[in-house]
């Protein structure tokens, strides 16, 4: 246990039906079973008001202009930064279902300047690691549900695949990148073990923001 430590941050990231939701609750379970406390969150966080007017866009009852729901991405994850900070400070970690990089990637591929998209993320906190399930969309199609939000289409999620890579490339060593078309369980053996090594090393060391 960390006692009197923080906790860490740690993000999923990835294309649709990647396998983010199922390895970050995985992850979840196997840190509290542990008695590690860790916590789950996901963004879009739909239940505040943003993250409502959100779902309405997702599920393609509303329309809005691409940068306004960009800017209320961004706004969804500043409404929840200080609930984040509070949580590593009490030393849980906070495992995240898509962050700041969903916001870019999603963005960018529908054509807005990919610095123009980053901006409004500068200042959040900074993830200790990010894991980016990454795997050709067209190999994700026949996992459950595709197709049914606003972006599940597979052209799309190759230019969104190609800004997460560009990312990746960029962000450089918190990014650990996995192939998601492997089992489950080798993908959160993985996962759980650069867990186990972070954990202790981030404790000690302060938040830092995205710049
Ligand atoms: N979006 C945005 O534009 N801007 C932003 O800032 C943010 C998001 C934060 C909703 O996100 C949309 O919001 C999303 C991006 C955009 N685009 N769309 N549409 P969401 O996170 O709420 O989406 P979701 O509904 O949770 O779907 P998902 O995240 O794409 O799926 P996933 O979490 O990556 O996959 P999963 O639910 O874990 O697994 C999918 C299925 O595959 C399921 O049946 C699993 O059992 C199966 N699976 C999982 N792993 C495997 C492996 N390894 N092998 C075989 N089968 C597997
Ligand atoms: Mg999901």
């Amino acid at each position: 246990m960390n006692a009197g430590k923080r906790g860490a941050l740690i993000i999923f990231e990835g294309c649709d039906r990647s396998g983010k939701s199922t390895q970050s609750q995985l992850l979840v379970a196997l840190l509290n079973s542990k008695g590690i406390p860790a916590l789950p969150m996901n963004f879009p966080e739909r239940s505040s008001i943003i993250g409502q007017v959100i779902n309405s866009y997702l599920t393609n009852s509303k329309d809005l202009p691409d940068e306004v729901i960009h800017l209320m991405f961004s706004t969804n994850r500043w409404e929840h930064m200080n609930y984040i900070k509070q949580n590593l400070h009490e030393g849980r970690t906070v495992v995240v279902d898509r962050y700041s990089f969903s916001g870019v990637a999603y963005s960018a591929a529908k054509g807005l300047d990919f610095d123009w998209c980053y901006a409004p993320e500068r200042g959040l906190i900074k993830p200790d690691a990010v894991f980016y399930l990454r795997a050709p969309p067209a190999d994700l199609t026949n996992r459950t549900q595709y197709g049914e939000e606003r972006y599940e289409k597979v052209e799309f999620q190759g230019r969104v695949a190609k800004v997460f890579d560009r990312i990746c490339s960029e962000q450089g060593s918190y990014w650990h990148q996995f192939d998601a078309t492997k089992p489950v369980e080798d993908l959160h053996a993985q996962i759980a073990s650069i867990t186990e090594e972070l954990l202790p090393k981030v404790g000690t060391q302060p938040l830092e923001m995205l710049s």
